[in-house]
C-alpha cells in the first residue's frame, strides 16, 4: 500500500490562502521565498561543525570565498532574497541599526521583522538555534518603507513564526489561524506538515529563566520562582528547570512540552532597565504564536505584549510567556494576589 502523501508547507499555504477569496497570494509568495532562505541558512548551520576544517582556520571556504560567521550569514541570506522578492517595503533585522530598505522596482505591500540568528552564543556549541519572522502590512499609502512602517504593534502581524535548526530543521508558524509546525526532510528538500495545530498541552511542567540572574530580581518574581519550586502534587508542582539560552529553542519545547518563558528585567546591567529581548525581532512575534497556541505574553508588570506601541527598532521589553495558567499564576505574584 502506498504511504499516504505528506502535506508540504507550500500546499499548507495555499490551502490556506484558498479559504480567503480576498487574497491575492502575495504573502503566501511572501513566505515561499522565506522558507527558501530558511533552507538555505539550515544546510549552511549543518555545516557549522565543519566550517573549520574545510575552511582552514574558518577563514576560507571550499569555493574559496571568506566564511562569514553564521549570524552575519543568516542575516545576508535573508536580506539579499528577500529586498528581491517584491512582497516587501521594507525590512528590520535585529542585526542591523537602521531599517533595510527595498529598492524601487521591489517594492511590495508589506513588511518583515526578523532575527536571523537567535540564541547566537549557542553557535560554537551545536546546540539548536533559529530564525525569528514576523510580517505586517505596511502603513504608508505607497514608496520605499520608512522606519513607520516597522514600527507597529504586535497584534497586527499578518504572519509570524520561526524556523529552528535543532535535531531536526523545523519551521512554525501562524497567520493567525492556529499554529502549524513543518519538519524539514533534508532527503527532499522539503518541509512537511508535522505537527499541526499546536496548542499548550494541559499539564505545564518546565519553566525557563536564568536562575543565575536571581539576585538582581524582584521580589514577586523571585516568589514566583520559588513557588514553581515548591512541591504540590495537584499542580505538578516542583516544576523542571530548562534553560537552553536559544529563547526561540526554550520557547519551542515549552509549546510542545508545556511551560513558561522568563526574561523579566533586573537590576544586573542598568544599561539595560527593560531586561535583554527585543519586542520587534523576538517578543511580538513569539506572542502571537503563543496566543494562537492557547498560551499568553506579558511584559513583567502584566501589559499584553502584542499592545505595545513600540518607539523604536530596538526597543528591549521585560518578557514572560508561556502556557496561559503559568503566565495568570505569574500576574498573581506581580500584583501582590498571591
Ligand atoms: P541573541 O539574539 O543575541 O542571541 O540574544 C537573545 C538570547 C535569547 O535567545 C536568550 O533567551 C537570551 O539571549 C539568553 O540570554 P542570557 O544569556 O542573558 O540568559
Ligand atoms: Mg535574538
Amino acid at each position: 500500500m502506498n504511504k499516504p502523501l505528506g502535506i508540504t508547507v507550500s500546499r499548507h499555504i495555499m490551502d490556506s490562502q484558498r479559504l480567503h477569496p480576498e487574497a491575492t497570494g502575495e504573502l503566501s509568495g511572501l513566505l515561499g521565498e522565506l522558507i527558501v532562505a530558511a533552507k538555505t541558512i539550515s544546510a549552511e548551520v549543518n555545516m557549522a561543525g565543519l566550517a573549520d576544517i574545510l575552511g582552514q582556520s574558518g577563514k576560507v571556504n571550499v569555493q574559496g570565498e571568506k566564511v562569514q560567521k553564521l549570524d552575519e550569514f543568516a542575516n545576508n541570506t535573508i536580506k539579499r532574497r528577500m529586498a528581491q522578492c517584491g512582497y516587501l517595503c521594507v525590512m528590520g533585522s535585529e542585526e542591523e541599526d537602521d531599517i533595510i530598505p527595498v529598492k524601487e522596482g521591489y517594492v511590495g505591500k508589506y513588511t518583515l521583522t526578523f532575527d536571523p540568528l537567535d540564541g547566537s552564543s549557542n553557535i560554537d556549541v551545536n546546540v539548536s538555534i533559529g530564525t525569528i519572522f514576523s510580517i505586517h502590512r505596511r502603513r504608508t499609502a505607497s514608496g520605499q518603507g520608512t522606519v513607520e512602517d516597522l514600527l507597529q504593534k504586535g497584534r497586527d502581524q499578518v504572519a509570524a513564526g520561526y524556523i529552528i535548526y535543532g535535531s531536526s530543521t523545523m519551521m512554525v508558524y501562524t497567520t493567525g489561524e492556529g499554529v502549524h509546525g513543518f519538519t524539514l526532510d533534508p532527503s527532499v528538500g522539503e518541509f512537511y506538515l508535522s505537527h499541526p495545530d499546536i496548542t499548550f498541552p494541559a499539564r505545564s511542567r518546565y519553566y525557563s529563566v536564568n536562575e543565575g540572574n536571581s539576585r538582581y530580581w524582584s521580589e514577586g518574581m523571585s516568589r514566583y520562582i520559588e513557588y514553581l519550586k515548591s512541591e504540590d502534587k495537584a499542580t505538578h508542582r516542583p516544576y523542571s528547570a530548562r534553560y537552553i539560552g536559544s529563547m526561540l529553542a526554550d520557547l519551542h519545547r515549552n509549546l510542545i512540552a508545556g511551560g513558561i518563558f522568563l526574561y523579566p528585567r533586573d537590576s544586573k546591567d542598568p544599561s539595560k532597565p527593560e531586561g535583554k529581548l527585543r519586542l520587534l525581532y523576538e517578543a511580538a512575534p513569539f506572542a502571537f504564536v503563543v496566543e494562537q497556541a492557547g498560551g499568553r505574553a506579558i511584559t513583567d508588570d502584566g501589559r499584553n505584549i502584542l499592545d505595545i506601541e513600540p518607539t523604536s527598532l530596538h526597543q528591549r521589553v521585560p518578557l514572560v510567556i508561556g502556557s496561559r495558567q503559568d503566565v495568570d499564576m505569574f500576574e498573581r505574584f506581580i500584583t501582590g494576589k498571591n
